[in-house]
Formats: structure tokens, sequence, C-alpha cells
């Protein structure tokens, strides 16, 4: 009798535990991207030679990304990967240490860098009443996404609970928070359904404007939101060549493919 019962809790604490997993949705980034990918993909971000050494480990990315729900469970095993793939690739091209014969290759210098060298400015867009500079800081580029500008660093903080404006220091001093920029600023739609999440998930729907400037869905779109201005309308532009390099890789150790559209040199950018 005891014995029985045992197994009924035990049977049914199983059962829950399947109806919760299916009720809840998609399973979570962390078994699609497990820390040994992780790391094989960001081989040197722990070297001597890279300034981020230590600051970015698997486990404040995954803790960053709980944060955000949504990324990295939208839609089918792959597009949620190739989704997984696009963020990791963007914030490589962001920080990375690569050089044309680096070991390992360009592209496997990821996340060598938390903060801007010799920026050239303090990023202050002075005539942002919203989000106006605090007198002395400097909002260059910090974290995985290199978060610039006031206005961004504004509402970032004010998303993730900090206080962006008087402590933009913070995204390059604590892991989480500096992943969480990143995240926020993928998962946050610009205008109406424009957000590097939404592409890379299907969910963006181009406006005749976007169609008219060839801005359709795919990886070089997300380049065109992160820094169209300066990188895209360019034919074979280095740094989106850079960009698309780490993507490459990372869909390749995810075994799945790039999806259309991976340049923006023929995108009026944003
Ligand atoms: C759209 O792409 C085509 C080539 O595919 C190019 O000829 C055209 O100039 C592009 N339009 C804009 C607005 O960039
Ligand atoms: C990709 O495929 C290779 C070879 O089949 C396999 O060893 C590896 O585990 C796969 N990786 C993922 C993330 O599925
Ligand atoms: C403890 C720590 O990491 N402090 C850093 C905070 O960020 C500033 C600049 O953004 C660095 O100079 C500090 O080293």
């Amino acid at each position: 009798m005891a014995e029985s019962l045992v197994s009924l809790a035990l049977f049914l604490s199983l059962l829950f535990s399947c109806l919760a997993s299916s009720s809840m949705g998609a399973k979570p980034i962390s078994s699609l991207i497990r820390k040994k990918l992780f790391d094989t993909m960001f081989l040197h971000k722990d070297d001597n030679a890279c300034p981020a050494k230590n600051f970015y480990p698997y486990k404040a990315f995954i803790r960053a990304a709980k944060t955000f729900p949504k990324f990295g469970t939208t839609g089918s095993l792959s597009t949620r990967k190739r989704e997984i793939a696009a963020f990791l690739a963007q914030i490589s091209h962001e920080t990375t240490g690569g050089w044309a014969t680096a070991p390992d290759g360009p592209f496997a210098w990821g996340l060598c860098f938390k903060e801007e060298i010799n920026p050239q400015s303090n990023y202050c867009d002075s005539t942002n009443k919203q989000w106006p500079c605090f007198p002395g800081k400097s909002y260059h580029g910090r974290g995985p996404i290199q978060l610039s500008w006031n206005y961004n660093y504004g509402p970032a903080g004010k998303a993730l609970g900090f206080d962006g404006l008087r402590n933009p220091e913070i995204v390059a001093n604590n892991s989480v928070i500096a992943f969480k920029s990143a995240l926020w600023f993928w998962m946050t739609e610009t205008r109406g359904t424009l957000s590097c999440h939404n592409v890379m998930v299907g969910k963006y729907v181009p406006t005749e404007a976007d169609i008219a400037a060839n801005r359709t869905a795919g990886y070089g779109l997300v380049t065109n939101i992160i820094n169209g201005g300066l990188e895209c309308g360019i034919p074979n532009d280095p740094r989106v060549n850079d960009r698309i390099g780490f993507f490459k890789r990372y869909t390749n150790l995810f075994n799945v493919t790039t999806g259309p559209d991976l340049d923006c040199a023929f995108q009026k950018p944003l």
C-alpha cells in the first residue's frame, strides 16, 4: 500500500512536470546551447590577451536569457538555433579580438572585449531630452553588443533595473547585466515589428518603405538594425563580412542553415 502510494505520487509528479513543460512552451535555451558548445564558439575569450578575460562566462549568458523568455524559444528547433547563432555572431563582431591569421581563425575570437577602446566621444546626444546625459558620464560601447549613446543606456537601464544614465559603467562591470543589455537591444522593437528577434523568428512585417529599401528578413537586416547607418548599402563591406563570417561558423556548429539575405549591401540603411 505504502509502496503504491509512493509510485502514484511519483507518477503524478512526472505527469505534472510533463504538463508543466508542455504548457510552458519551448525548451530553455540551455538545452539548445550547452556550455561545451558555447566554449567552442568562444575559444579565446578567456585568453590573457583578451581584456574581457573571465567576464563572459556561459552561466551569465544563461542567467541573462531568463529575463527574455522569448529569446531562442520561438519557432521551430532550427529557427531557435539560428536566432541564438545570429545573436552570438553579432555580439562576436562587436567584441572581436580576431584578425585574419589569428589562431583557430578570425571567427574564434568573439567576446574578447568588454569596453570600447579609445572612444572618440562620450556618445552623448544632447538633443535627446528624454534621456539626458549625466555630467561627466560617457556612453561609449560596453558589453557584448557595445551598448552606446545615452538614448540606449537610459531605456536599457529602465527596462533592466539600473540607472543607465548615472551608472553606465555597470554594463562593463557586471556580467549578467552586460548580457542583459545585449539581449534588451536584440528584443526591443524600435518601429512597428522591427527588432533583431522578430527578424530572426519570422515575426517582422516589412512596411512599404522597407520593401522599397530591400529590407527583407534575414541576417543582413539584423546588421542593418545594429549598425546599418555605417555599414549597409555598401558592397563588400569588411565589417559586414566579419559579421557574416561569425554567423556561418556558428550556424555550422549548430548544424542549421543561415537562411537568406545574409548581406545588407543592397539595403538602404535604417
Ligand atoms: C535593391 O536591390 C537591388 C539588387 O538586388 C538593387 O539593384 C537596388 O538598387 C536595391 N534598392 C535599394 C533601394 O537599395
Ligand atoms: C552537429 O553535428 C555534428 C556531426 O553530426 C555533431 O557531432 C554535433 O553534436 C551536432 N551539434 C549540434 C549542436 O547539434
Ligand atoms: C570592478 C570593475 O570591473 N570596475 C570597472 C567598472 O567600469 C569601469 C569603466 O567602465 C572600469 O574602468 C572599471 O575597471
